[in-house]
């Protein structure tokens, strides 16, 4: 396999100006016609024209209506090569045949229960058809769609419908113009039996837009949510940013087979049916929120995308980042701000700080890849919505949406790079940050230590930075970076002190604004020592540092205990008053799990559960901050804090925590139980989200305790549940423990649910991520359930993904976990090499680990990479891993 580098990037030598597109949809084969005007650059004198494709069957190819001879052209490697070219402006025509049906990728054209349907991101379009897929080629696109009209009523492309009409033989055709100019990784189509809801937007101009969202005829009803979203979206995006929707239509299809969450082809986004349909019965708040937030993401990639668009594979963070970032923001104007900011943060830790440990780790920017594919990771995607965060951070909102004006003025209707969103940024500001840019060019997550000083007699507080930006993959030396270090300081009534003037070891710094001093200071750190000292502070304050998770660091600092319980209570930033609750809770876990190891006996810090006591009966918190603040850190996050990963003992000591809490908060959360049931019908908004949350927080820790009581509590939210977030809210806290409640609950879920392939996927997943003792043998029998096919992407996400999130189980001292694994990505490779090597990624963390556990996981890398006929896409993963 061949690596491809962003050093030696080139702008392409021929333009496409004007493609058309004839589609002739067959059952057995589809023949695609591709008419390209080519323009050949100054630049391209003697250049070959080189064509990307894949799966295909060549039929003909002419140059101004030419048919070439052999020697004109070659096929070689997945290229065809034009060798010789005209120099001025000549049409390409080259007819391809193609097999949809056989097409288990699920890129390029393919079919889905019975529809055809595309993804062509990020180098599915050369499947369709021999072409420059490429982002920095940019054409205006025209399709003409023929098929059988029983079977496939509906077809849909980019753009407006220009013309439809019969055939002969029961056909019919379409045609679909797009105005606008795009790479091809945003063309879409789709052919199916489908219907529509219909609804309007009319934009801040007063332009009336159709919105159209496709499912099945059975699937519909499930559609109205995804409907108010969408209004949403294109109302916040005007409000927020003044960016309107620019053509008079916008298309959503849901389908089931589908690889990724979603896709923001040009006025016909296609999504993963599980991000569009939902009903109170079927789906739950999260799903809710997912299906907002996805909606909206693809929504808001009109313009950061598509209008403004990547000029090549290295540049995704720039509509990926920046895109979450917007979506990040949408969902915590409709939600809370506070709870959607720390969601997004557990998610970064989670995932994204073990990648950018690991062997996998890249830059946001990456400097080279094997498979494009594989890089639709979370380091370019939330890590890089951390980065566009920070500019926000440091210019203000204000200052932000200058840059992004700023940006649409400059680059509307290019390809363009990150350094270019960055110079539209500061130039829009007046700023310059040398250091910046290298969060877009160093990979690893900075480590920050913060220690402090208070100097009684002089009234100062002084804070001591380090930064260490640890070696990864492929990049042993690092710099250090700007870091923006959001910090207030709190009295000891628990207020806020205000912060007037802060020596940053060169010069004063005048903290006010408008005059007036501010309750946090956002300090720049950009060297590797750094010292921070305020003025004017006069009683020795709690510093609250990186306020709302001010950049993607790891941070130390000398606060104690007492001043995390502190900030616990007091902290008006409610994101460090979280972070106090989580900081407490890794410290205390960490011990525990040594003396796990040590064999020692476990007891759990009293102020500890004093604090979230407190927490949980005020009155006054959001009931969705609640739940989080008595959420205690994941296991996978324990994993990343110990030098040897102890699967077993993280899980002990986790596990002894809860139930400890359980026990000594019992009449609290009992309470919060009774306090938040509801008997009103469901209603999706934030304020019911949250009681939601905390009443089903507060029934997994009492059903932990498995006793009599609490199972039959919990058995009975079960069967008086009228919405399937406290269903299956109530279900999984049964499920914590084996037993006979356990399987009956199990198995009525089932019978209840078994034709909504949606609701069964929950089903599967709970069961996979299950810690009860010996799992493995379960999942194993649920991938010959019924319910389970494993060329479904969803059904895979849910059973294989679920089973890592069981870290006893799936690192299972005897290997099984790792070889069930192995097993599963051998056989997925053959069908789909995308989602396989998502699978195949779990086994990164391997190094993690003890030597046996090494050894196992080791061993099945190496089955793999052994495999004749691997993909690119999996040897990517495994090579590296084991690198
Ligand atoms: N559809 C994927 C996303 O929106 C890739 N663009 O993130
Ligand atoms: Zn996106």
């Amino acid at each position: 396999p061949k690596e491809i580098f962003l050093k030696n990037y080139k702008a392409p030598a021929f333009l496409f100006d004007e493609v058309h597109l004839t589609f002739i949809l067959g059952e057995q084969t589809t023949t695609v016609l591709s008419t390209i005007k080519v323009l050949p650059s100054s630049n391209a004198a003697k250049a070959p024209l080189t064509l990307d494709g894949e799966d295909l069957k060549l039929l003909h190819i002419k140059i101004d209506d030419r048919q070439l001879e052999i020697g004109e052209f070659e096929i070689v490697n997945r290229k065809l090569v034009l060798t010789s070219p005209p120099s001025t402006p000549f049409v390409l025509e080259i007819s391809t045949e193609i097999q949809p049906q056989n097409n288990t990728s699920l890129e390029g054209l393919y079919k889905s229960t019975g529809m055809f349907c595309t993804q062509c991101e990020a180098e599915g379009f050369r499947k369709i058809t021999y072409y420059q897929d490429r982002p920095d080629v940019m054409a205006k696109f025209t399709t003409r769609i023929e098929a059988n009209k029983e079977l496939y009523p509906v077809l849909l492309s980019n753009g407006n419908l220009i013309d439809q009409g019969g055939l002969e033989d029961g056909r019919h055709y379409a045609v679909w113009e797009d105005p606008f100019k795009k790479p091809s990784y945003l063309f879409a189509l789709v052919a199916g039996q489908l219907v529509s809801r219909d609804d309007t937007f009319t934009t801040m101009s007063g332009r009336e837009v159709v919105l159209r969202i496709y499912t099945p005829a059975g699937d519909i009803s499930k559609t109205a949510h995804a409907m108010t979203s969408l209004q949403a979206a294109m109302k916040w995006d005007e409000d927020v940013y003044g960016l309107e929707y620019d053509l008079d239509l916008f298309n959503i299809v849901a389908v089931p087979d589908f690889n990724m969450g979603a896709m923001e082809n040009k006025s016909l986004n296609i999504f993963n049916s599980k991000l569009v349909l939902a009903s109170p019965e079927t789906a739950t708040d999260s799903d809710y929120a997912s299906i907002e937030g996805v909606i909206g993401h693809e929504y808001f990639h009109n313009w950061t995308g598509n209008r403004v668009t990547c000029r090549d594979w290295f540049q995704l963070s720039l509509k990926e980042g920046l895109t979450v970032f917007r979506d990040q923001e949408f969902s915590s104007d409709m939600g809370s701000r506070a709870v959607k900011r720390i969601a997004d943060v557990i998610r970064l830790r989670i995932s994204q700080f073990p990648q950018d440990a690991g062997p996998m780790s890249h830059p946001v920017r990456p400097h080279s890849y094997i498979k494009m594919d594989n890089f639709y990771t979370v380091t370019v995607y939330e890590k890089g919505a951390e980065v566009v965060r920070m500019y926000q951070t440091l210019l203000g909102k204000q200052g932000f949406r200058k840059g992004m004006d700023l940006y649409f003025s400059r680059h509307d209707g290019q390809a363009v790079t990150c350094e270019d969103f960055l110079s539209a940024m500061f130039d829009a500001n007046n700023v310059k940050i040398p250091t910046f840019p290298l969060w877009y060019s160093q990979a690893g997550t900075p480590t920050l230590t913060v220690t402090s000083s208070y100097d009684a007699e002089n009234h100062t507080f002084t804070l001591k930075c380090r930064q260490i930006v640890p070696p990864t993959a492929g990049q042993p030396d690092k710099k250090p970076m700007l870091i923006p270090l959001a910090v207030g300081l709190l009295n000891s009534s628990g207020q806020d002190l205000p912060l007037s003037l802060v020596y940053d070891g060169e010069s004063s710094i005048d903290l006010k604004v408008d005059g007036n001093p501010v309750k946090t200071a956002v300090l720049r750190i950009e060297k590797a020592e750094h010292e921070f000292t305020f003025k004017d502070v006069t009683e020795k304050p709690v510093p609250s540092l990186l306020r709302n998770f001010s950049a993607p660091v790891r941070l130390n600092t000398d606060v104690t205990d007492d001043d995390l319980l502190f900030l616990l209570a007091h902290d008006s930033d409610e994101f460090n008053r979280w972070e106090a609750g989580q900081t407490l809770g890794r410290k205390i876990l960490l011990d525990l799990i040594s003396r796990v190891q040590r064999g020692e006996e476990l007891t759990l810090n009293e102020a500890y559960v004093e604090g979230l006591r407190s927490v949980l009966t005020d009155q006054s918190l959001d009931k969705d901050f609640i739940t989080k603040a008595i959420t205690l850190p994941g296991e996978s996050e324990l994993i990343d804090l110990m030098k040897v990963a102890d699967p077993v003992a993280i899980h002990t000591a986790r596990r002894f925590v809860v139930r400890q809490l359980a026990q000594s908060l019992r009449k609290e959360l009992k309470q919060a139980v009774e306090a938040n049931r509801s008997s009103e019908a469901y209603d999706p908004s934030h304020p019911h989200r949250a009681r939601r949350s905390l009443k089903n927080m507060a029934l997994v820790y009492l059903a932990s305790l498995d006793e009599p009581e609490t199972t039959e509590l919990a058995v009975q939210e079960y069967k008086a549940a009228t919405n399937m977030t406290d269903q299956f809210a109530a279900l999984a806290a049964i499920a914590q423990n084996s037993g006979s409640a356990r399987t009956q609950a199990l198995s009525d879920f089932y019978d209840q649910w078994k034709h909504e392939t949606l609701v069964v996927n929950k089903w599967l997943a709970l069961q996979a991520a299950s810690d009860i003792p010996g799992n493995v043998r379960n999942v194993r029998d649920l991938l010959d359930h019924p319910a389970f096919d494993i060329c479904n992407p969803n059904k895979v996400y849910s059973l294989i993904g679920g089973f890592f999130a069981s870290v006893v189980n799936f690192h299972a001292k005897d290997g099984s976990g790792y070889e069930l694994l192995g097993d599963v990505v051998i056989q997925l490779d053959k069908l789909n090499p995308q989602v396989a090597s998502r699978m195949v990624s779990a086994f990164s963390r391997w190094r993690r680990f003890d030597e046996e556990r090494q050894a196992l996981a080791k061993e099945q890398l190496e089955r793999i990479t052994k495999l004749e006929g691997l993909s690119d896409n999996v040897f990517e993963i495994a090579s590296k891993s084991l690198a």
